[in-house]
């Protein structure tokens, strides 16, 4: 590409505060902004989450950060259509952010017929961008983690989707606050994953096809008797069925709702920056930089003396100036 057509940066101080007076235009701008990978780029990015850190805002944004994750063809895209109809009829803006490792791919998947996320796009309350995976955090791109965060400050809801099951769901839980596994029915994935304690113990598990009858009320039994057999009470099982007539899809809301109301977000949200800031540095400096630190358990301690509100780029050049990269 010649210099001269490159598109101007947006600002990113200015984009944080567009989306701090709550508008929800910019989230175009904040996707573009963060997907690109350039040094200019990076540094506006940096601005972006410096103006929506918790020290700037006055606390955690305000916004529901929900994971949803769950191998492909389990139906997440279809149930997001009617949680993202459900949210809107109840006046929440939302912003949902596909990352689809077949967005690449031409000439559709392997994957048969995958349903997109239907929604009326003359809403001006509703964001979906779909971004290809990528990064460190198994498929959950830099970009993804940061467009949550900037986007948790003017969007009600915030949703991720990802797919995989497993360790993806380690992954996810570094940038929700509220993580729903997506099962199909008669899978048996999660089920093996749960008992053989691959899998952390999501938030919401969520049965999808429940119209297919007993085939989704055996998965929702065996998912039940999974959780009680690693002692687990807090988490609910629901089944939902997405095409219509559409059912459960209120208590799914609710459901989310519930785990929200219940956990603590500011520290769960505080542990994830932190965990995200060490993380970042390591990929970047290597067993050099954490040894320039001291090691990991020292690294750990000096990010836990740092304010709460620093933001994770805040978080990693506190780092850096420890062990004494410039
Ligand atoms: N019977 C039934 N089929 C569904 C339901 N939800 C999704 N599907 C179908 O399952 C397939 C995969 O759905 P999709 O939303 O693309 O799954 P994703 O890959 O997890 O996003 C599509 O053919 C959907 O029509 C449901 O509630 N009931
Ligand atoms: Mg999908």
């Amino acid at each position: 590409m010649r210099a001269d057509v490159t598109p101007t940066l947006p600002d990113g101080t200015a984009l944080g505060e567009r989306l701090r007076s709550g508008d929800l235009s910019a989230a175009p701008e904040v996707l573009n902004l963060v997907e690109n990978r350039t040094p200019a780029a990076r540094a506006q990015a940096a601005a972006l989450l410096r103006a929506v850190a918790p020290a700037v805002l006055g606390g955690e944004a305000r916004g529901h950060v929900v994971g949803v994750t769950g191998p492909p063809g389990a139906g997440k895209s279809t149930l997001l259509s009617e949680l993202v109809r459900a949210w809107r009829a109840d006046g929440r803006s939302v912003a949902v952010l596909a990352v689809d490792p077949s967005s690449k791919r031409t000439g559709g998947s392997l994957l048969g017929d995958r349903a997109r996320i239907a929604f009326d796009p003359a809403d001006e309350r509703v964001f979906i961008r779909s971004t290809a995976a990528g990064g460190r955090l198994g498929g959950i791109a830099a970009a993804t983690r940061e467009a949550a965060t900037a986007l948790a400050v003017a969007f009600d809801v915030v949703v991720v989707e990802t797919v995989g099951v497993g360790q993806s769901e380690t992954d996810i839980a570094e940038i929700a606050d509220t993580v729903a596994v997506i099962v199909q029915p008669g899978s048996g994935d999660a089920l093996q994953f749960l008992k053989s304690g691959i899998m952390e113990i999501p938030d919401v598990l969520v049965v999808t096809k429940a119209d297919l009858g007993e085939v989704a009320l055996r998965a929702r039994r065996d998912l039940h008797a999974a959780l009680r057999s690693v002692g687990e009470r807090e988490t609910e099982v629901l089944a939902v069925s997405s095409l219509p007539p559409a059912a459960g899809i209120d208590a799914l809301v609710a459901a989310l709702d519930a785990h929200r109301t219940r956990s603590d977000v500011d520290a769960r949200r505080l542990a994830a920056r932190r965990a995200t800031a060490l993380a970042d540095f390591a990929a970047e400096h290597g067993e050099r930089g954490l040894r320039a630190l001291g090691g990991r358990r020292s690294a750990e301690r000096l990010l836990a003396g740092q304010d709460a509100g620093v933001d994770v780029p805040g978080l990693v050049a506190a780092l850096e100036a420890e062990a004494g990269i410039a």
